[in-house]
């Protein structure tokens, strides 16, 4: 295993092969300045480290990291907009929000710095996908206060690739532009990546003839089924980007063309799984929530932030000659977790289930209502070709029962004509929650 599957181009070839004891040398320097860094300068973590009776001090290995307190996405919502970062606002080159779909918005800063940072590990995260400099890199992730967009621009840039800044939307024209122009990647959500498949498809064009090669997907789960759809309709490899603005933006983690789980930059960020319920660290190998801590991030430094997300991490050696450890592909956040009669559910194990299904389209939405004092899931997919509806219900019946088999799970299932589900523009919308509506 510790043999390189093949010459792996590495960006940055010392530090991606660093040894653990190296890695754990540069992790423990690094947080102790992010410690004291926040602690002298952000009165959040003042007030949250002194209610836990710690100082920066108190950090003698990186297992004392656990004597630390977490931090949620609602520390950034208390202290909207600037109130987290830990530098004089003008030092700022570059501010971020998230939608903030519900209250106020999630902003994050970055220095002149940190947006350098952030290029060089999105360099080195495209290279590790197989991305090469000089390659034309069709970037269809929104731009503006989203990461995914200028996060992708300045990386494919610092790669030295040629960079079209499509954006998301107005998907025929995106696909005229990636013939035109040749393009050996597209990075996009993969449910968008799918839509453009698809619309391809539509307009008789064969992306799979196309010169892409390597498709950087991420932003939302999915699932290997949708990868090996991706793969095949696309004819790319394509490889799972995770990331999250309140840490950085992509670039965090990402898969290597060995695709078995997504190295996450030690040097720049530390790692833990914690139990959701007791917040206990749990060790390598068990699945739990991510928390992550930023080592070198000065304009909002992170510590123990916790994702929500549901994963676990491996320190197994990556055929790659990688050394970092590995986050295996993210399934669902814990507020996406759906509690169907007592069975706990994740839209992506729907999304296996019925991608690659026959007759089934890999498009769906699940619909949560309460129906007397039990929840209630309806799937919502759609039929490949266009069927009277006896052969849909037939079908129904069909797709309904594997979901109960594979997952365990009841619930309805209607098979829609094609083209009536939604179709993502950026990241899809896969529940439809009407309890709160009283439906
Ligand atoms: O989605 C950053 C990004 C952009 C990542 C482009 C990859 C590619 P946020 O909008 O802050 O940032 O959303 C972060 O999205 O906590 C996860 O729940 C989810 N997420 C991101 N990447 C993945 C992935 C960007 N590969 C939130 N698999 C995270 C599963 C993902 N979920």
């Amino acid at each position: 295993m510790t043999v390189p599957m093949m010459a792996d181009y590495m960006f940055a070839p010392d530090v991606e092969r660093l040894d653990r004891a190296g890695l754990q040398r540069l992790q423990l320097e690094r947080l102790r300045t992010t410690l004291e860094r926040v602690y002298a300068n952000v009165p959040h973590y003042r007030r949250a480290f002194d209610a836990k009776g710690v100082t920066p001090a108190d950090l003698k290995t990186l297992a004392d990291l656990a004597r630390f307190p977490f931090t949620v996405k609602t520390d950034l919502r208390d202290n909207y907009p600037f109130g987290m970062f830990a530098v004089p606002r003008p030092q700022l080159v570059r501010l971020h929000a998230s939608s903030g779909t519900t209250g106020k918005p999630t902003v994050v800063g970055y220095t002149e710095g940190d947006i350098d940072t952030w290029a060089n590990l999105m360099a080195r995260s495209l290279a590790a996908t197989g991305v090469r400099p000089g390659d034309v890199v069709h970037n269809a992730y929104g731009y503006g206060l989203f990461t995914g967009g200028l996060g992708f621009h300045y990386g494919a840039e610092r790669l030295k690739c040629t960079v079209t800044p499509m954006s998301g939307g107005n998907t025929e024209r995106q696909i005229a532009l990636i013939t035109d122009f040749g393009a050996q990647v597209l990075a996009a959500t993969p449910s968008y990546a799918l839509n453009i498949a698809e619309m391809a498809e539509q307009m008789g064009v064969d992306l799979a003839a196309s010169a892409l090669r390597v498709g950087v997907f991420g932003a939302e789960p999915w699932t290997e089924a949708m990868r090996s759809e991706l793969d095949r309709r696309l004819g790319v490899r394509a490889c799972d980007m995770y990331g999250l603005s309140e840490i950085m933006g992509p670039g965090v983690a990402i898969e290597c063309t060995a695709r078995n789980g997504l190295h996450g930059w030690e040097d720049h960020f530390l790692f833990e799984v914690v139990d959701p319920d007791t917040l206990e660290p749990l060790p390598m190998g068990s699945q739990g929530e991510l928390v992550i801590t930023t080592l070198t991030k000065v304009g909002l430094p992170m510590v123990r932030y916790r994702t929500r997300d549901i994963t676990r991490l491996t320190d197994e050696p990556c055929a790659c000659g990688r050394t970092h450890l590995r986050i295996l592909r993210v399934t669902g956040r814990n507020d996406d977790m759906l509690i169907i009669r007592g069975v706990n559910l994740f839209p992506s194990q729907v999304e296996s289930v019925l991608v690659g299904f026959p007759g089934i389209a890999p498009h769906y939405q699940l619909v949560v209502t309460r129906q007397g004092s039990l929840d209630h899931l309806s799937v919502e997919a759609e039929a490949v070709e266009a069927s009277d509806e006896d052969t849909r219900i037939h079908l129904a019946h069909q797709v309904r029962h594997h979901i109960k088999s594979m997952i365990g799970v009841t619930c309805e299932v209607l098979v829609r004509l094609p083209g009536e589900l939604p179709r993502s523009q950026g990241k899809a919308v896969r529940v439809r929650d009407l309890r709160q509506k009283g439906d």
